[in-house]
């Protein structure tokens, strides 16, 4: 198989809601797509590095750069049989997981379409729907954040995250408990904290949360393990594991109970499925992440989510909590019981709306074989 075009684009959508954590504030998504054209098939890719470096070190302008003068090259000189051989091609270039994993993942798009399989089954998915969960930003109040879980309780969501920050988390857990009961409730930090803090954090553990996701730094395996001694409530890592090995080491270490995937951040669907093999075999459950993907980044999500040891409801959301209208038809939906139905169709299995991207286009860039 040869990539006969690739076509980057800088997009800009306006988010429904704005969105807060520990490390920013978001009004507006600014993004990377990759269509990829070969053989009269097109596929795409949605590069998730955002606009700020605060949740991890890449950007748009780090991934563009890196897609552009690197990674886009490569692949159109690439003859690969399997998109699984694309990461490894890649090797040269040193970290970039979000820009490899929008050129690979579109390389799956492409295979799948090719196949005519949906990506899913290209990927090794077994499951027709996915549980959703949500993930809450930081409120302006306690009362906003009740509103909020409320509503997305009624949507028929099956887990609600809500993101902590210092000043903001063992009492708003105990509030949430006392309103919402025995839901299924966790909390992700995204590194806001030290192990200075186990103490307070040990006191999250009266709530009986299904989990804590990243209290500690991105590159703090010992801590986190130190962190996980001292509390009953597991703890999932998310900014540290950025590879297949970085999993293993965090699973021996004992820092992590559970393991967030987010394809963006381990460089796409080969090293997320081995992360996921990886868990399988050392009894960890794994859910797939969210990061405010449009719908293309999106319905990526739910393909891989349908594999087995995706067993945790997962960030994995309806398109109408993030973007109206979404740049796919049709839109994604939960339903009542909270699930999200797998596309069946041959690739992604949704419509790209082409003038919705064009639309939203601030920068274009084609390379060509
Ligand atoms: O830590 O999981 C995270 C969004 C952007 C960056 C990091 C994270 C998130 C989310 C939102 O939690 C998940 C989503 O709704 O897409
Ligand atoms: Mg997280």
């Amino acid at each position: 198989m040869r990539v006969d075009r690739i076509e980057l684009r800088l997009l800009r959508l306006p988010l429904v809601h704005p969105f807060r954590t520990s490390f920013g504030r978001t009004d507006e998504k600014t993004f990377i797509l990759v269509r990829l054209l070969a053989g009269g098939l097109e596929a795409w890719g949605e590069c998730v590095a955002g606009a700020t470096p605060y949740y991890s070190a890449e950007t748009t302008v780090t991934a563009w750069h890196v897609l552009a003068e690197f990674l886009g090259p490569t692949l159109v000189g690439l003859d690969f049989g399997h998109p699984r051989e694309v990461f490894p091609a890649f090797h040269a270039v040193r970290g970039h997981n979000m820009a490899k994993a929008a050129l690979e993942m579109a390389t799956w798009d492409l295979y799948a379409r090719r196949e005519g399989q949906p990506l899913s089954g290209v990927l090794g998915g077994i499951r027709t729907r996915i549980a959703s969960g949500v993930s809450i930003g930081i409120q302006e109040s306690f009362d906003q954040l009740a509103a909020k879980i409320r509503a997305e309780l009624d949507a028929g969501y099956r887990r609600v995250k809500i993101k902590i920050e210092p000043g903001w988390d063992v009492d708003v857990v105990r509030r949430v408990r006392e309103r919402f009961g025995d839901i299924p409730l966790m909390v992700d930090a995204n590194a806001a904290y030290t192990l200075g803090d186990a103490d307070h954090l040990a006191a999250l553990d009266a709530f009986g949360l299904m989990m804590i996701e990243q209290p500690l730094d991105e590159d703090d395996l010992t801590d986190h393990a130190r962190l996980q001694r001292r509390l009953k409530t597991a703890i999932c890592l998310d900014e540290s594991i950025h590879s297949p090995r970085t999993a293993r080491d965090a699973i021996d270490a004992g820092a992590c109970r559970v393991v967030n995937i987010k394809p963006g951040r381990l460089g796409g669907f080969a090293e997320s499925i081995a992360v996921h093999d990886l868990c399988a075999a050392a009894g960890l459950p794994v859910w797939h992440g969210g990061m405010l993907e449009s719908g293309i980044g999106r319905v990526h999500n739910i393909h891989l989510s349908a594999l087995p040891n995706f067993t945790l409801p997962g960030d994995v959301a309806a398109s109408r909590r993030y973007f109206v209208p979404d740049l796919v038809e049709p839109a994604v939906e939960v339903a009542p019981d909270g699930t999200i139905v797998v596309p069946t169709g041959p690739g992604l299995g949704v419509e790209v709306d082409a003038d919705r991207i064009a639309r939203a286009t601030l920068r274009f860039e084609a390379l060509a074989r």
